[in-house]
């Protein structure tokens, strides 16, 4: 892609935002980068871009008018509503998001996986079966690492193994991966795209631009992901943890299998891999379709399946202390996410739920499993009394409140018997007390570490 000259508005100073502005100047353009908050409160991102030849507003946003900028980059957390993004489409001005510029810029294939929950695990795990078959390969994108960053200075045959949430699939146009994966969708970030069908319809953007040539990977036991099948133009290759299928990744005599033109393939037996639950055995699935699809072999791939350890902050093992085992799972943002992590457990439970609001989220289905599989519940956070509430409609009475994430383990110590499970799985977002995920999930894992 070439930007030289070109006058290119950046929006957003966190990750994204900053690893755009930085590739693009260095390609010549002429940068400006924006961003609503106030320099106080930029210190790191304007650290970041000392140096840099780029113009830097903070407090707000230039106006997008035509002769003055040529094109946009917007990072993923502005909304469409986001008065410069509507000034762009008033004025004609293209809107590009992180993830398509960087499409732009990269010369090897792509690999991109989203879906609402899985993603990151199913990356990861695909990521690392590549390198360590031997093949040069990049995990970027929604898992932290802005995928603009990974694409320069990267040889022909260099792999990116792409995250790619709903959010930065809203401004992709010609982004048109190889391999494309939706792991399963449940209603998630509705306070962004306002229904499930805009939602649906945002994620399905990931296969838009496929042809006959690439492969779609999708969840055959999800109703809505079977649907869009019939609206996928590249090769669809189901997999199932629930059926024995014609063709694709499925479970049988608990061994993964590939099947294509009516062979089977063994690729491990499902209790050699190491990452714990069903969800994981579902993410391990859809990592074996598309590595497939590129061309791995199922030794390969099974190599990895049983050495992987998984993701930080995604039922992560923090400790084991007087036999209780402490379990961090921060990334259960949402319900569906915490269900989850809850049906990894056979043993008695201590959960740790709450956080902020992520829009209408209802905790029904979330009240049940915790009725289901949980001997005593920790709430901690805004959306504490609405879980409480919705708990208490199942006939379960073992909940405590706590003012703070380091009350609640406090709590969970006491009440855990050696043989038990404490996990902290918000099923909420963390934005009440902390800064994202990933902080609450660290000051989990010091709190634990600090009850020896
Ligand atoms: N901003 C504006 N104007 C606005 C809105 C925001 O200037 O109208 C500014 C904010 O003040 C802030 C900056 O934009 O300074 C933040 O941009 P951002 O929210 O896009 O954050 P990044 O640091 O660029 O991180 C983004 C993803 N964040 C979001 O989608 C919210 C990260 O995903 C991703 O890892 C990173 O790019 C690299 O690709 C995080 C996430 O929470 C983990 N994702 C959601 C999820 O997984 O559910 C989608």
């Amino acid at each position: 892609m070439n930007v030289r000259d070109r006058k290119i508005l950046v929006i957003g100073m966190g990750k994204s935002g900053i690893a755009a502005a930085k590739v693009l100047a260095a390609a010549g353009a002429i940068v400006t980068v924006s961003d609503t908050k106030e320099r106080e409160a930029l210190a790191t991102a304007l650290k970041e871009l000392e140096g840099w030849p780029v113009e830097i507003v903070t407090g707000g946003c230039p106006e997008v008018v035509a002769p003055r900028f040529d094109m946009v980059v917007t990072s993923p957390g502005v909304p469409v509503w986001a008065p410069p993004l509507q000034q762009s489409l008033e004025q004609g001005v293209p809107v590009l998001s992180e993830i398509e510029l960087a499409f732009r810029f990269a010369k090897g294939p792509m690999v991109a996986i989203t879906g609402t929950n899985g993603k990151t695990t199913t990356t990861a795990l695909l990521g690392q079966m590549f390198k360590d078959a031997g093949y040069p390969a990049s995990v970027a994108g929604n898992i932290g690492i802005p995928l603009i960053q990974e694409v320069t200075q990267k040889v022909l045959e260099h792999l990116f193994v792409v995250e790619v949430s709903s959010f930065q699939l809203e401004w992709v146009d010609e982004f048109h991966p190889r391999v494309a994966v939706l792991t399963n969708l449940t209603p998630d970030h509705l306070e962004r795209h306002g229904s499930m069908e805009n939602y649906l319809a945002t994620k399905a953007r990931i296969f838009r631009r496929q042809t006959r040539e690439d492969f779609t990977v999708l969840n055959y036991d999800d109703h809505q992901i079977r649907e869009l099948s019939k609206h996928t133009p590249g090769q669809v290759i189901f997999f199932s943890s629930m059926h024995t299928l014609e063709k694709g990744i499925f479970v049988k005599d608990e061994n993964i299998y590939i099947k294509v033109n009516g062979k089977e393939n063994i690729v491990c037996s499902t209790d050699e891999l190491t990452m714990p639950g069903q969800h994981n055995l579902e993410n391990a699935m859809a990592a074996v379709a598309a590595g497939w699809a590129m061309g791995l072999t199922p030794f390969q791939m099974a190599q990895t399946l049983k050495s992987f350890p998984g993701v930080p902050h995604r039922l992560e093992k923090v400790a084991v202390i007087k036999g209780v085992e402490y379990i961090n799972d921060s990334k259960g943002t949402n319900p569906e996410a915490a269900i989850k992590a809850l049906e990894a457990f056979q043993k008695p439970l201590i959960l740790i739920a709450g956080g902020s609001r992520k829009g209408d989220v209802d905790f029904t289905a979330f009240a049940q499993k915790i009725k289901e599989k949980v001997q005593h519940l920790i709430l901690v956070g805004h959306t504490a009394p609405e879980i409480k509430e919705a708990v208490l409609q199942t006939g379960f009475s073992g909940i405590r409140l706590a003012e703070n994430l380091e009350e609640a383990v406090k709590a969970a110590a006491q009440l855990a018997k050696p043989g038990d499970v404490v996990l902290l799985s918000p099923a909420c977002a963390s934005f009440d007390f902390f800064s994202n995920f990933e902080h609450r999930g660290e000051v989990f894992k010091a709190l634990v570490h600090g009850l020896t």
